[in-house]
């Protein structure tokens, strides 16, 4: 039987585990990646383990998300991650060089390579064929220290792809289109890999913007094949002696194949608050625009900023819209000022922003009460732009630069005449911003530089015989990271404080949670379908940890968030009966009763005090998450492990 190019690649790479679906399977890892936000976390954790210096093949740390620096905090957990970088053998990329996913895809993917980075669109280097997925950081650390990556064995799903985009149609309106398809809970549990004639009409940047908004869909990871394509982009980038060709078996087999036609594709936008809620961008012509923001790591490429500009050139924008620019990295700027497009975005009256995420993550330019933003981004979940009531929508960059100039939301094939951009055949390769790892000898005595900002972080517990506990918090179905741990410019810099992040637990969702869990001291959390869906944060489970939750109960869990939880050593368990869920009610005295013979037989009784019911759980563990929940969470597993392994 014929192989899938994910299933090749995974074949290369498998160090435990077979590749049968549904079963746990451990992965070697090649590269790794951090950002700011989620890596203070996962390099305090990694020193932890007292591993001397990294052992995959590369990993570098970026600096993208705490960019906005209105206090010590982000500048002193920047020079931490310098400083960890520089002392085990790290890449470093300063603030400033741009999106972690953009950069990454520019000058360190490789075709045929396993990635795992801390941050949930990594899945972005799968547009040049690498098996690349979002992890919690603390899997990250364990990765960075040689350890290998555990995921339940993806099945396959295959877009097939045929015709060619027409003008104005673009690989943001396909992403859009699969997530109308499938929504965002269609790819969990699987891979999706995009084939078909189709697919050689689509350049890297394009791949890539579809393999990052692939995350959305709750998939595993998302793959393109590595073709002459990819061969070309490499080559652009200097680094043609890193393609190797990866093409899908003829007689591979598929659990799922969705077919698209590129050709019938038509602008499309994604309405607040959740990235499935699509409909044609022609259906909201009349609808009033504040303001308008382009870039992000899922369309911030030189391909994405040219066509903007040539859609700008020679024109201003409505005076009742503001339009910011954030290209994706240095290079992306650099080129753009070089050939001019930057003085056409900056005399149409965009404000340029610095290559990071920006207002992706509400660091900044968020919009104005009820505004109504379109954003070239890839979430637009409830309160993340900062505004908690704004009106967030997704395009491509195309319908945000068409509708910056009218002042409404527009499609841009009535913009009329076909714009065309001449991608150069070489990038601007500098990379001055990039600290390479430094010689073992010297990183030896590299002096770990920690701010006041460092918090310890908390510990699981063991688990034991009964749990009983007061039901703390009821939330519906689709819970994003972005719920549970909001982000922001005024939370952010608190990534590695997490007494202080504490207070900020599912604000959106109920202010007094977070006083109400310290209050309760140990507490369970029930939640709808899709918990957890979203970023890649741990913050999400270790907040929670932090502040008492021991448990959360959901009709079904997104897959990074569920595999954080377990690594904090909370127990996530699923409804047997989805229905049940009505039964149970926030105030509610929960008791799990024979927790240890639930992690046998994957089942677990729960006895609701309160209303005298008794329900049914389920908590379908590998022998590895239940010696990592009987720990008391990963850590303490790697130490215990470590320690055996020594005596
Ligand atoms: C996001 O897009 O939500 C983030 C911010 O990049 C997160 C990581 C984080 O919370 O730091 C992600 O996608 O994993
Ligand atoms: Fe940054 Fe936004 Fe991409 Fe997350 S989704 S990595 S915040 S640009």
């Amino acid at each position: 039987m014929g192989l899938t190019i994910a299933e090749k690649i995974i074949k290369e790479h498998l160090r435990a585990g077979e590749m049968r679906k549904g079963e746990e399977i451990a992965l070697k890892i090649d590269q790794t990646l951090t950002q700011d936000a989620t890596g203070t976390m996962a390099y305090l954790e990694f020193e932890t383990m007292g591993i001397p210096r990294v052992r995959t093949e590369l990993s570098a740390a970026y600096i993208d998300h705490n960019t906005l620096q209105s206090g010590f905090m982000n500048a002193d957990d920047h020079r931490f991650i310098r400083s960890m970088a520089k002392k085990y053998g790290l890449y470093f990329s300063r603030p400033g060089n741009g999106i972690c996913h953009q950069v990454h895809l520019e000058r360190f993917g490789k075709p045929g390579k396993t990635l795992i980075g801390s941050d949930s669109h990594t899945p972005t280097g799968g547009g040049i064929g690498m098996l690349a997925m979002g992890a919690g950081g603390l899997d990250v650390a364990v990765a960075m220290g040689g350890g290998a990556y555990h995921i339940t064995m993806p099945k396959m799903i295959k877009v097939e792809l045929t015709g060619k985009l027409r003008p104005f149609v673009t690989a943001k309106d396909v992403s859009l289109e699969l997530l109308r398809r499938i929504s965002v809970k269609g790819g969990v549990g699987a891979i999706i890999e995009w084939g078909g004639e189709g697919v050689k009409t689509l350049s890297v940047p394009e791949r890539a913007t579809i393999t990052n908004m692939g995350t959305e869909t709750g998939a595993t990871t998302s793959i393109f094949p590595s073709d002459e394509v990819t061969r070309e982009f490499l080559k652009a980038e200097g680094r043609e002696e890193d393609w190797v060709e990866l093409l899908s078996d003829d007689d591979a087999v598929y659990d799922q194949v969705i077919e698209m036609d590129l050709s019938s594709l038509e602008p499309l936008i994604a309405c607040p608050h959740s990235p499935d809620n699509v409909v044609k961008v022609s259906e909201l012509k009349d609808v009033k625009v504040d303001q308008v923001c382009i870039g992000s790591c899922t369309n911030s490429s030189l391909y994405d900023m040219l066509k903007v500009a040539e859609i700008l050139k020679g024109r201003v924008i409505n005076p009742d819209v503001s339009l910011s620019i954030s290209p994706g990295s240095k290079q992306v700027l650099s080129m753009l000022a070089d050939c001019g497009a930057l003085s056409d975005i900056l005399a149409a009256g965009a404000r340029v922003l610095e290559c990071a995420c920006g207002p992706c993550i509400g660091m900044g330019f968020s919009p104005n009460s009820g505004g109504v933003s379109l954003r070239t981004f890839n979430r637009n979940f409830e309160g993340r732009s900062g505004t908690a009531d704004g009106q967030v929508y997704l395009v491509s960059p195309e319908t945000a630069a068409a509708s910056a100039l009218t002042g409404y939301i527009t499609d841009p094939t009535t913009l009329g005449e076909e714009i065309r951009v001449r991608m150069p055949e070489e990038f601007k390769i500098d990379d001055s911003a990039i600290e390479p790892p430094l010689p073992e000898e010297e990183a030896a005595g590299v002096e770990i530089l920690r701010g006041p900002n460092i918090k310890p972080f908390p510990e699981g517990e063991p688990l034991s015989g009964e749990f009983k506990a007061e039901l703390i918090l009821k939330v519906g179905d689709n819970i994003t990271t972005d719920h549970i741990m909001p982000a922001g410019s005024k939370i952010l810099p608190y990534r590695s404080n997490i007494p202080h992040l504490s207070q900020y637990c599912f604000g959106v969702c109920d202010e007094t949670f977070s006083e109400r869990a310290k209050a309760a001291g140990r507490s369970i959390i029930l939640g709808g379908s899709n918990y957890g869906q979203g970023s890649s944060r741990e913050h999400a489970a270790l907040v929670p940890l932090y502040l008492g939750v021991r448990v959360v109960i959901a009709k079904s869990f997104a897959r990074i968030h569920r595999a954080n939880l377990i690594n904090a050593g909370i127990l996530p368990l699923t409804l047997k009966t989805p229905e049940d869920y009505d039964l149970l009610n926030r105030g509610d005295t929960l008791k799990i009763t024979d927790i240890l013979g639930g992690l046998d037989s994957g089942e677990f009784t729960l006895k609701d005090v309160t209303n005298g019911r008794t329900l049914l759980l389920e908590g379908d563990f590998t022998e590895r998450q239940k010696a990592i929940l009987k720990a008391g969470g990963l850590l303490k597993y790697v130490a215990a492990e470590e320690h055996e392994r020594n005596e």
